[in-house]
């Protein structure tokens, strides 16, 4: 059985062919169309499986959003929406969240001992899959652990979503780059990070709150779910130096709110792994 897993972000889409093994075979990725219209998405997409899907049984789909039978929904429609998602290819399709599709993987990575867990992805949004004794929580209609839009600022910025104030408005990529000003304006996370790795204040300044505003959020977490452990992904989470920065802050919390956090096992393929394991039932 060879599976062909996606990834559909908000900045980049990968895909994969995986073998029952999950070992990856073969990876492609492309940005995400800046049109975020299902037409503009479903071409992308159907480009970046060509070379792949006339090998594959089944696909595996871990995406931004919300999905509701079958169907792309957008919480936070600056991100995407509104795609069918099994019409990429016509193949048997599964799909999930991004970040429980990451939970699920970064879970099965753990040592036996770990029941209870969240992943976090910082990325173009702040997402969230919490495992609960053991079980990927989903909820009724595919919301759980939507954790970057939970309150970090009464008087912060607007977010997609429709509050005010949500972590992913301040943390996530597209937020750290929103509150850029001067000399950042226009820039992304990316080059926001690499300028304070140059000595940039501004930046530098721009990834301590996003750093503290998720510190804030682990806490959050602790007290709903007194996980054992917080593991972090995204290409924001991942960056260098950023996890210890949110350690740091976690840290002048008081200690009941205190939890291990971890960088993702399976750094940005966790996605695609973790929808790959749910089409395989495991
Ligand atoms: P997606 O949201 O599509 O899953 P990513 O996890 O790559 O994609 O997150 C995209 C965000 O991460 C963008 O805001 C981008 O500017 C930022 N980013 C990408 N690479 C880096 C990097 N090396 N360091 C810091 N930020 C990065
Ligand atoms: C947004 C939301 C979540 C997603 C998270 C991370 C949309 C389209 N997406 O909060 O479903 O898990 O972003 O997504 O409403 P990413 O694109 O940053 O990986
Ligand atoms: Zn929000």
């Amino acid at each position: 059985m060879t599976t062909l897993a996606m990834d559909i972000g908000g900045t980049k889409l990968a895909a994969a062919l995986l073998d029952s093994n999950l070992q990856i075979r073969e990876r492609r990725e492309l940005p995400t169309p800046a049109s975020k219209t299902p037409e503009a998405l479903r071409a992308a997409l159907q480009a970046l499986v060509a070379p792949l899907q006339g090998r594959a049984n089944r696909v595996a789909i871990a995406s931004t959003g919300i999905i509701r039978e079958g169907v792309l929904l957008a919480l936070n429609p600056h991100n995407l929406g509104g795609l069918t998602l099994e019409q990429i290819t016509g193949l048997p399709t599964l799909a999930v969240n991004d970040a429980q599709a990451a939970a699920w993987a970064e879970y099965h990575a753990m040592a036996d001992e770990i029941s209870d867990m969240v992943f976090i992805t910082v990325s173009t949004g702040v997402g969230g899959g919490v495992i609960s004794s053991g079980k990927l929580l989903t909820g009724s209609g595919g919301l759980a652990g939507h954790l970057g839009h939970t309150l970090a600022d009464p008087n912060g910025p607007a977010c997609g979503c429709g509050r005010v104030g949500c972590v992913e408005a301040i943390a996530s990529g597209r937020g750290i780059a929103a509150a850029a000003e001067g000399t950042l304006a226009g820039c992304d996370a990316k080059t926001i990070f690499s300028r304070a790795g140059q000595g940039d204040e501004q930046a530098s300044r721009l990834i301590h709150r996003s750093a503290r505003t998720l510190a804030r959020l682990i806490g959050d977490v602790k007290a709903t779910t007194d996980c054992q452990i917080v593991v972090i992904g995204g290409s924001v989470g991942l960056a260098e130096g950023y996890l210890a920065l949110v350690e740091h802050y976690l840290a002048q919390e008081p200690l009941a709110y205190h939890v291990e956090l971890l960088a993702a096992h399976y750094r940005h393929d966790a996605g695609l792994l973790g929808a790959a394991l749910l089409a395989q039932g495991e």
